[in-house]
């Protein structure tokens, strides 16, 4: 594989998912610098390749974290499409202006936001709660209770993320 370099920023979940990624399977990253525009990219030889998911599908292409099987390759599409969708945008936002910006910081626009987004993040939990799924809804829901998400109230979620973080080659996000 050509070199491979991670432009990120270490507190996004959409960074942590390829850095967990290439650390599961045991691809060096040989440097982080931060961009200007959105990140994550991932940079390989002199190509770029933004999307944190498209990435994780890069690094983890011919290994045994892509299921060989159509139909479980296809479901794990569904869980990072969900990811980027139903997730995201309500798990990682929330965190993002409660830890980072500050409550008191945010606009009257974002504030309004919250209760819709806590509505739908929770959804989205329970979700996976009910089912599970992939390393890329692993980054963001580890983090959740910085966006106010109760995660005790989800046992299942609870036991995968205590399996994950026991595989061989885990590496934390901070
Ligand atoms: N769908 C993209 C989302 C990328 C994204 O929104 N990144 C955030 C940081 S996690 C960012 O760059 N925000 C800066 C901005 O929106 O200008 C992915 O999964 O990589």
């Amino acid at each position: 594989m050509a070199n491979l370099v991670l432009h990120e920023d270490p507190r996004s979940g959409n960074c942590y998912k390829i850095r967990l990624t290439a650390a599961l399977l045991d691809l060096p990253l040989l440097a982080q610098v931060n961009s200007n525009g959105r990140i994550p990219v991932l940079q390989i030889g002199d190509r770029f390749l933004p999307e944190s998911n498209a990435a994780c599908w890069y690094l983890a292409e011919g290994s045994e974290l892509i299921p060989a099987d159509r139909f479980q390759r296809a479901d794990m599409l569904r869980w990072m499409f969900f990811e980027q969708y139903n997730h995201e945008p309500n798990v990682a936002t929330l965190r993002f202006w409660l830890a980072f910006v500050g409550e008191a910081n945010l606009s009257e626009q974002q504030r309004a936001q919250i209760p819709v987004r806590r509505t739908a993040g929770e959804d989205a939990l329970a979700s996976m709660d009910r089912h599970l799924g992939a390393i890329s809804l692993y980054a963001y829901t580890h983090v959740a209770e910085a966006g106010g998400f109760r995660l005790r109230d989800y046992s299942n979620i609870c036991s995968w993320l205590e399996r994950v973080a026991a595989l061989p080659g885990y590496v934390p996000m901070n």
